[in-house]
């Protein structure tokens, strides 16, 4: 599917092996020992429901081809990014037949499925690699002299060193021999077809040349969206140009530390997001806005504030990005850095009665009416209301929503004020989708709202409200 396609759409992200396992034990895995869990494609396909339940349109999967088997200093392969053999599947989550029924199952519910990538290294627990053991590139001309990525600012060393150290080594692919980009067009090509993939998450874009991008992603054929980890919107956006999109990690640094704590400043995630806007491509889905993934610390770990949570939340999904969210956040996980954050989501057997999980409900449902009431809704870009405490109060607005964000926690009071000297976005009655409650601006456009308890509030016009009744049914 195209970017076009993708647009309108919100993402699930899991890790295969944590999200469900076949049979009915629900022992929680132990994060700590970084060992395989057991998940499966053929256990998720019986757990679409929970994530089409909550709203979600697309999934993304972790690395699905074979890895190294080595039980190394930090684990098992079990996330899929020490690649062995990229023509074969890892034999832990399933067979091909497994693959290609959970992309089925995805396309009968109307839902997209997005398969995680690498390209930029294979994996190794020797020194030096054994390099005739990977498959298709199996001689040492085919990658780079060892050397370690140490000085992240110095873009060659980034591109043609390796990554991970002595113990597991991140093999850096020769991605500038003519034969190995060749097969790897032609690989990710066949990928796509052969599993009906709708979109790639492409790992570790920023450690590949640019212009080896373009091809490789005419040859994916669909939507591509790349990991940058970087804090520097422009460094991002340089690599939003050379494929469809960007995770956006320069948002994602100013989103935590704006909601993070009550002392946090919301300001800085407006600039950085202003900046944002005039700096990547703005293409259609040129990015995808999130607030967790398995490589750094998740949400809750930074702060237990229910109020503060769900105000970062709803950001990825008021925002121009598309949304995409990592699995078990709507369950209050509260892992911190890598192994931790990668807690097997059996234990808590798919409970849909959290309140995280109405939380992320309520937002899906909430964009996709927006979205079918405003056919511009996600080309129009997000605009801040100047506010009175500009570090504590957030006025978003993208019509037909008004955002109103705050990070004064909930023992904290907000006020808001729009219209005046203030740019009013809306005028006439507005329902805030988690309270129900309506507001009505003044005739030319003023509204103030003043609440107790932090929490955040996405309001609709009125007239916006899904046709079907289910948000805020009268
Ligand atoms: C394993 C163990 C860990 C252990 C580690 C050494 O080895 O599990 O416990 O600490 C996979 C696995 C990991 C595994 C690694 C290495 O492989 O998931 O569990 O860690 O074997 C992607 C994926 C990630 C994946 C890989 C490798 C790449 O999302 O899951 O990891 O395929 C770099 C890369 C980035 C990569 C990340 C892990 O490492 O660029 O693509 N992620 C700076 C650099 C970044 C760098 C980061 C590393 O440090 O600029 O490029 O990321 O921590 C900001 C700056 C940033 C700065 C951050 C920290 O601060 O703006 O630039 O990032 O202010
Ligand atoms: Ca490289």
């Amino acid at each position: 599917a195209s970017a076009h396609e993708w647009q309108k759409r919100s993402i699930y992200q899991v890790l295969t092996d944590r999200f469900a396992r076949d049979g009915g034990d629900n022992t929680p895995c132990d994060t700590g020992k970084k060992q395989y869990c057991g998940g499966t494609w053929r256990a998720m396909i019986d757990r679409l429901d929970y994530i089409q339940g909550m709203g979600f349109d697309a999934v993304w999967i972790s690395p699905i081809v074979e890895n190294i088997e080595d039980d190394t200093d930090y684990g098992q392969a079990y996330h899929g990014y020490w690649t062995k053999d990229f023509y074969k599947l890892n034999p832990h989550f399933g067979t091909e037949k497994d693959l290609m029924d959970l992309s089925k199952a995805l396309h009968d519910r109307n839902m997209f499925l997005m398969v995680d990538v690498v390209v930029n290294h294979v994996g190794a627990a020797t020194d030096p690699p054994d390099y005739t053991s990977y498959n298709p590139f199996n001689s040492r001309s085919q990658y780079h002299p060892q050397c370690w990525v140490q000085d992240y600012t110095n873009q060659t060393e980034v591109e043609v060193c390796w990554l991970g150290d002595s113990k597991v080594s991140l093999v850096d692919v020769n991605t500038e021999d003519e034969g190995v980009v060749r097969e790897l067009n032609s690989w990710i090509g066949e990928l796509v077809k052969k599993y009906d993939v709708d979109g790639i998450r492409i790992d570790t874009l920023k450690h590949v040349r640019k212009d080896f991008w373009p091809e490789f992603a005419k040859s994916a054929g669909v939507w591509t969206v790349g990991e940058v980890l970087s804090d520097n919107v422009t460094y991002t956006a340089d690599w939003s140009r050379v494929i469809d999109a960007v995770l956006d990690y320069p948002t994602w640094f100013q989103l935590t530390s704006a909601f993070k704590a009550t002392n946090g400043s919301v300001a800085s995630l407006a600039g950085v997001v202003t900046q944002a806007q005039h700096t990547f491509d703005g293409g259609e889905a040129c990015t995808g806005s999130f607030l967790e993934n398995h490589d750094q610390p998740r949400f809750a770990s930074l702060t237990k504030d229910m109020a503060l949570i769900k105000n970062a939340m709803a950001w990825p999904f008021i925002n121009d990005g598309v949304p995409i969210l990592y699995y078990g956040q709507e369950q209050g996980y509260e892992g911190a850095g890598d192994p931790d954050n990668r807690e097997s989501l059996w234990n808590v057997n798919y409970d849909t009665s959290h309140p995280l999980v109405s939380h992320v409900t309520t937002l899906n449902k909430a964009r996709k009416a927006a979205i079918a009431h405003n056919d511009g809704f996600v080309k129009t870009p997000v605009k801040f209301i100047q506010q009175p405490d500009p570090n504590a109060a957030l006025a978003v607005s993208k019509p037909p929503f008004l955002t109103l964000l705050t990070n004064v926690g909930s023992k904290g009071s907000t006020t808001w004020q729009i219209g005046g000297t203030f740019a009013a976005p809306v005028i006439g009655e507005l329902v805030d989708v988690f309270t129900c409650r309506g507001y009505r601006t003044s005739e030319d456009g003023h509204l103030k709202v003043e609440s107790e308890g932090g929490m955040p509030m996405v309001m609709l016009e009125k007239g916006a409200l899904d046709r079907d009744g289910s948000i805020c049914p009268e």
